[in-house]
């Protein structure tokens, strides 16, 4: 049994979600947020016998995308007066960052 943990963007949770409960897999959504962007995301737990692992990830690769994301980074200190102005950093995000662990299930 393999613990799939699948961090998404929040725009393509809900799609991920309803395709993963339609093809009968049982997902939890966590409300989460990413360390560097400090934005919203969702992390999806789905418990999956290691034969359907690859069928999860075919499922979230069709519906999260990678998109541009441009970080502003903080100003540089001023030594002379002068203001620079930083050019905004470009970040691809996504599509998933997946996590595939050895798990056991036990329901009490
Ligand atoms: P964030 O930490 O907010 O990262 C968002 C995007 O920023 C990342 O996209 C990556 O392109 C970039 N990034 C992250 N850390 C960076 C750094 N130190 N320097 C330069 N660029 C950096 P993704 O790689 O697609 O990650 C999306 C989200 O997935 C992350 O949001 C984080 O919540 C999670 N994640 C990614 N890799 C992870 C890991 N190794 N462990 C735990 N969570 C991870």
């Amino acid at each position: 049994m393999k613990l799939i943990i699948v961090v998404v963007q929040h725009q393509d949770a809900a799609e991920v979600v309803d395709s993963l409960t339609a093809a009968s897999y049982r997902v939890t959504r966590i409300s989460s947020q990413g360390g560097f962007l400090r934005e919203g995301n969702v992390t999806l737990l789905i418990s999956v016998d290691d034969d359907h692992v690859n069928g999860v990830i075919n499922i979230v690769r069709q519906h999260c995308s990678t998109r541009t994301r441009y970080v502003s980074p903080m100003p540089p200190i001023a030594e002379s007066g002068e203001f620079y102005p930083p050019a905004p950093l470009e970040v691809q995000v996504g599509g998933a960052t997946i996590f595939v662990l050895n798990a056991q299930s036990l329901r009490l």
